[in-house]
């Protein structure tokens, strides 16, 4: 074995090493699985049912008949009888192995909060899903964004999500990116003063969510004292939590919010009544229906719908988009079975048997 080999060879064991003390701080073994025909598969995801950013990578890994394992990770701290229980993507050996993909991206620390998760503008979030691991390139790679691009480079078949001609490619980039800029986080996460259309047991869990973060956050950083990276780390979510405490019911923040979205889809619509936009005028469906498909799937679930009550163009897209089976089942379905029923998703068509 030549000296790279070898480098690699340890690369790897380390990443196979690091990802099995995640797996065994992950309270039911049963959330770790193996999706396709592999019994060792090239890929292993870290993410969430119920995560837009994971729903996103699933996506593109059904669209690619990927095989893969699958870590599916409880996002959520919880109050149990001594004290806050801590999500299990802030286990101190995920953050580590999600610090090596933040290094390989060069982006400082998130230092607050907007409402958006877009790694390019907030920062990079350490203690956040998804992450993906290539064991055959020894690689780690996080934000659903740059896993989505990644996937579609490496595996070419069946379908290819980034179009080769250049003006189409950057045209599907470029809603990527409008995409990215949604305030994602702070429409499931805020108190709309005027129309909160969100199923009830999920606002009671969010009016507790960012102080049970923080706890154990804090928790976390005191108990890792001697690791100055995983200190800071912890110190910069805990930043960002802090901030989306701050508005979470500031009346303003929130309209600013829904806003943004409602401008953003009233683009979209313009987008889609020009023949640039490629799905719905008969063309490949691309990284840019995955991205906008599973957004607005969550806004639906958020009683959000209403926002292209006066958009045809968005209603007509976003039917299409409901029948893509990728999207039944990684995004519809799984919110089906992770998230408190909404009373605005009946009638959407559950494919999580597909
Ligand atoms: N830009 C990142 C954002 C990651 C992100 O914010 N993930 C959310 C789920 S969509 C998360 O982990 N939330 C739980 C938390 O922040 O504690 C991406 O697209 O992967």
């Amino acid at each position: 074995m030549n000296l790279e080999k070898a480098d690699m060879a340890t690369t790897i064991d380390q990443l196979r090493h690091m990802a099995a003390s995640v797996r065994a701080g992950m309270l039911d073994p049963g959330r770790s699985t193996l999706v396709g025909d592999e019994r060792n598969p090239r890929f292993e995801l870290f993410h969430a049912a119920s995560s837009l950013c994971s729903q996103k990578v699933r996506t593109v890994l059904h669209e690619k008949r990927l095989s893969w394992r699958s870590n599916d990770m409880v996002i959520l701290c919880a109050m149990g009888a001594d004290g806050v229980i801590a999500a299990e993507h802030y286990n101190p050996a995920y953050v580590r192995l999600r610090l090596i993909a933040g290094r390989e991206m060069g982006q400082a620390l998130v230092s607050g909060y907007s409402g958006r998760t877009s790694v390019e503008t907030e920062g990079f979030d350490p203690c956040a899903v998804p992450l993906l691991i290539d064991y055959e390139a020894g690689r780690v790679i996080a934000d659903s964004k740059r896993i989505c691009c990644y996937l579609d480079e490496i595996s070419r078949e069946p379908v290819q999500l980034l179009p080769v001609v250049a003006q189409a490619r950057a045209e599907v980039m470029r809603q990527v990116s409008i995409v990215d800029q949604l305030p994602n986080a702070a429409l499931l996460y805020g108190f709309h003063p005027d129309a909160d259309r969100r199923p009830e047991s999920l606002k009671s869990v969010m009016e507790t969510v960012y102080d049970y973060k923080v706890t154990a956050l804090q928790a976390l950083a005191a108990n890792n004292a001697g690791d100055a990276e995983l200190v800071a780390a912890y110190q910069a979510k805990i930043a960002k939590e802090n901030g989306g405490k701050r508005v979470c019911h500031n009346a303003e923040f929130q309209r600013a919010a829904r806003q943004t979205a409602s401008d953003l889809l009233r683009e979209l619509d313009r987008s889609l009544s020009g023949q640039s936009f490629p799905y719905l005028n008969g063309h490949e469906f691309s990284l840019a229906d995955v991205a906008w498909g599973v957004n607005l799937i969550r806004m639906a679930y958020l009683g959000l719908a209403s926002l292209w009550n006066d958009l045809p163009n968005v209603e007509r897209y976003f039917e299409a988009l409901t029948e893509r089976p990728s999207l039944c089942r990684e995004a519809i379905g799984a919110s089906i079975e992770s998230l408190p029923p909404s009373d605005y998703f009946v009638g959407l068509k559950d494919c999580s048997m597909n």
